[in-house]
């Protein structure tokens, strides 16, 4: 299969960003940095981002600065990356990598033959110096975890702190908070598991969110740690999650009076 893009869309196309991001998914799936139900969970946020107009809200930046701030009051924090991450936003997981020094980690749920090393290949050419999770770094295992996400760094996520762990998909959350590690996450589903049991949540696409998260990280960076610290704790993830419900409960009212 050919890894080129499948047809040329002009930019003034009114859904180009839409689009474009689907070339990524299946430009992805053609480099095996996709797996097959990549596809079905790329729709899945798509589906939700209309729900949220297609812009970052004012708590998708509120969650992201306390990401950020998390990311960069932790003693070892990683970057769990997995396929449709890699394929959609390879540059901002190396840059915020590189802001906060977080290290990146592949963690793949469907571990088939060559996925991670197609995704560390996506993520050096993005520019990483260093990718955790691959061939024989990946020998350790987390025994709360039964499939494949289990397997893991003993550099990496072995010993996090904090796992960032964007468009996941489930029961790994509540297996790291179980193992007393901070969980971050970007989900365009407030009603997922993830973002449920995560300590601090995204509601946003993950193409604004990581963005957002690096320019937030940026800002904060060289801030007093006590300082950092405190601007995480005082998120509430529960009070996040109900207000991105809510907003997206309203614009949907709102829409419904037009239509
Ligand atoms: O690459 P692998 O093998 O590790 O597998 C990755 C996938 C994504 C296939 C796997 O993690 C999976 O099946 O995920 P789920 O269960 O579909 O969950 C993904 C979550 O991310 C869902 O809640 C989606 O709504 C959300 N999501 C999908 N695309 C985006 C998103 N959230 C933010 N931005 C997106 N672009």
């Amino acid at each position: 299969m050919s890894a080129k893009t499948v047809i040329d869309i002009p930019s003034n196309h009114p859904r180009y960003a839409s689009l474009m991001s689907r070339e990524k998914i299946v430009e992805g799936l053609h480099t095996k940095v996709v797996t097959e139900s990549g596809l079905i969970a790329h729709g899945r946020g798509e589906s939700l981002d209309y729900f949220l107009g297609e812009a970052t809200a004012s708590f998708g930046r509120a969650a992201a600065r306390a990401a950020a701030a998390r990311l960069l009051s932790s003693r070892h924090p990683i970057l769990s990356v997995n396929g449709n991450a890699a394929a959609l936003v390879p540059e901002a997981l190396v840059e915020l990598s590189e802001v906060t020094g977080a290290l990146l980690e592949v963690n793949l749920f469907y571990r088939t033959p060559g996925r991670e090393e197609a995704v560390e290949a996506a993520l050096r050419k993005a520019g990483a110096k260093t990718v955790l999770g691959v061939g024989e770094d990946a020998s350790a295992t987390l025994d709360e975890i039964q499939h494949a996400r289990r397997i893991v760094s003993p550099r990496g996520i072995l010993i996090a702190d904090t796992v960032f762990v964007p468009l996941e998909d489930g029961d790994r959350t509540e297996a790291l908070v179980a193992r007393g590690q901070t969980v971050i996450t970007v989900d365009l589903n407030p009603l997922s598991r993830t973002a449920r049991k995560s300590h601090i949540t995204v509601v946003d696409n993950i193409l604004r969110a990581l963005p957002v998260m690096v320019e937030e990280a940026r800002a904060l960076k060289g801030k007093p740690q006590a300082e950092l610290k405190a601007l995480a704790d005082a998120w509430n993830n529960s009070a996040g999650l109900a207000e991105a419900l809510r907003f997206m409960a309203a614009r949907l009212t709102a829409l419904a009076q037009e239509v």
